[in-house]
């Protein structure tokens, strides 16, 4: 299996994440991408492959040139200002009857950034592309026929939205490849990571040509808390193409394969020519982010249900942050697809 891989993502390091103990260590560190690029070493996926390069064009299909331009160019202006290097979080935020875009680049973070804990520092653009472009890389492959591709992206991306970052996303990696790939033939994104994802649930809600399937934790109880419920169904034409799965606490194996094979069933109806898998190993059962209760072995079970659907896929990380297991939970997944 070809992995997409490069070292750019170490240029996006924040130190600290605003939560409600204070300023607390990073969660999504460039440790997360080392763990997994070493584990796969050890077991034998060698077939790494560097990102292409790509223009501006694939991106801005998704996110607005605007939002792009304030990423881009946001450190700089706050740093001007007399910001800390910690980076960019916001103090005030646009939300419902506040959603005008005020012309002080440093106070659009409040328009575009919607929690406390995904500061932009120097180098999160770059960073944040190249992750992009591992994906593009891996949608790209899938069209010269290679049947499974793992992009090991970071940042991860499907918090992010249009114009809206948060929950450690910048740009939607996913949504990206599978606008790419949706020029081509339908595409099914299947969202396993351990957070709804909420950004590619809007990019794609008034779409029939990009189906999206989501399976993560009741938004009543865990982050993103707005969005994810199990009405959430689309809008417009692609009224019926979203569907979320949320669960509770302590989910064991057994509940958590009958719902997958319920979310593989819409899938299967919907006929894609193409899967996009947005993993997060946050499912694992010591995942110090979450509470489902998902062994190691789990992943391999979850990923033989994905891989018997033989659909070409594109596998793109999103979260997982449990840095002594992250590399062993995505190995037990990729271990499976022997296409
Ligand atoms: C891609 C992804 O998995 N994003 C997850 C965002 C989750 N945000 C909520 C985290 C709040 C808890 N922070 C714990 C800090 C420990 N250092
Ligand atoms: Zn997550």
């Amino acid at each position: 299996m070809k992995i997409i891989y490069t070292e750019m993502h170490k240029l996006h390091a924040p130190q600290y994440e605003f939560t409600k103990n204070g300023m607390t260590p990073y969660s999504e560190n460039p440790s997360r991408a080392n763990q997994i690029l070493l584990a796969l070493q050890k077991s034998d996926f060698t077939d790494i492959v560097t990102p292409w390069q790509y223009p501006l064009g694939p991106i801005q299909a998704v996110h607005d040139s605007d939002y792009l331009h304030y990423l881009e160019n946001i450190y700089g202006a706050w740093i001007a200002q007399g910001g800390p290097e910690t980076g960019v979080i916001p103090d005030t935020f646009a939300v419902r009857t506040m959603g005008r875009r005020t012309q002080k680049l440093v106070k659009q973070a409040g328009y575009y950034c919607f929690d406390a804990q995904t500061p932009v520092v120097q180098r999160t653009y770059e960073a944040a592309l190249s992750s992009a472009y591992c994906a593009l890389t891996g949608a790209d492959m899938l069209l010269k026929s290679e049947p499974v591709v793992y992009a090991l992206c970071r940042p991860p991306g499907h918090h992010a939205g249009r114009d809206l970052y948060g929950g450690y996303c910048y740009l939607n990696n996913a949504a990206i490849a599978a606008t790419r790939l949706s020029k081509e033939a339908r595409v099914a994104i299947l969202d396993i990571d351990y957070h709804h994802g909420n950004g590619t649930q809007n990019i794609f809600y008034d779409s029939n040509h990009v189906l999206f399937v989501s399976i993560h934790a009741n938004p009543n109880r865990v982050y993103p808390f707005f969005s994810g419920f199990a009405d959430e169904h689309g809008v417009g034409a692609g009224r019926d193409f979203n569907h979320n799965f949320p669960l509770e606490a302590n989910v064991d194996e057994g509940q958590y394969l009958t719902v997958l094979d319920q979310a593989l069933e819409l899938i299967q109806q919907f006929a894609p020519g193409f899967l996009i898998v947005s993993f997060g190993a946050d499912t694992f059962r010591d995942d110090p982010l979450g509470d489902f209760d998902l062994s190691l072995e789990s992943f391999s079970h979850i990923g033989e249900q994905i891989a018997q659907m033989r659909f070409p896929t594109l596998l793109a990380q999103e979260g997982g942050y449990n840095l002594q297991r992250l590399g062993e939970c995505v190995v037990k997944m990729l271990s499976v697809f022997n296409l």
